[in-house]
């Protein structure tokens, strides 16, 4: 059975989102974060960049990074229709992940969130926080112009969603930051998927009113 390498609430829940998704079984494994248990020997002996999300598939075999994950998800799970087949869309899912991933969360919320990981100085971490704010809310309102009235970003449900969820669940309920009215929209929608339901009770977390 594939494994996941997790902690709660993190971006690692996109991949959990996915997983539930395609209806896979999988084991998951918490890395507790709080802990630094990502630098015990243990875990560097699975994954060496210290990170969640790491994924062990069936062969032994280890993916990291979430954009990989999930297109390996998408990919070898095609009756989820989580990544569109024509390749205008996908490219255009992809680019949205990334945006999502590489600069949203690593550049935006990644400043917001743990400003030490960025300067040792403390009295520039406010600094920082509100430099990362900066750039997740521009983030958001790029991705509120490519989401418009559709219900999903690229038209139909795909991994793009799941990561902009990570996002939305940590912007809302760990920060408190409001959102555009139309992200606002998408993160009830995908609340009422039972998939995102499934995993958010996986992580012991609650489900949010909506
Ligand atoms: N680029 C990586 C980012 C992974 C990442 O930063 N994970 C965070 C949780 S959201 C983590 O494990 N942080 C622990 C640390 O930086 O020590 C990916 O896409 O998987």
């Amino acid at each position: 059975m594939p494994k996941l390498y997790y902690w709660p609430a993190t971006c690692s829940i996109t991949v959990r989102v996915i997983l539930e998704e395609t209806g896979l079984s999988y084991e998951d494994e918490a890395v507790d974060l709080g802990a630094k248990k990502q630098q015990s020997p243990e875990f560097l002996k699975v994954n060496p960049k210290a990170k969640v999300p790491a994924y062990l598939r069936d062969d032994g075999s280890l993916i990291t990074e979430v954009p990989a994950i999930a297109l390996w998800l998408a990919l070898t799970n095609p009756d989820a229709n989580l990544l569109a087949s024509d390749y205008e869309t996908r490219v255009r899912t992809l680019e949205i992940f990334d945006y999502i991933a590489g600069t949203i969360h690593m550049q935006g919320a990644a400043r917001a969130w743990r400003p030490g990981s960025f300067s040792e100085t403390e009295a520039a971490h406010d600094a920082i926080r509100a430099r990362g704010k900066d750039i997740v809310m521009r983030g958001l309102d790029i991705l509120s112009q490519t989401l418009g009235d559709k219900d999903w970003l690229t038209g139909s449900y795909s991994i793009a969603d799941a990561s902009l969820f990570f996002i939305e669940y940590w912007a809302r309920e760990k920060v408190g930051y409001q959102m555009p009215a139309n992200i606002e929209a998408h993160y009830h929608r995908m609340l009422g998927r039972p998939a995102v339901q499934r995993a958010l009770a996986r992580e012991g977390l609650v489900v949010p009113a909506f």
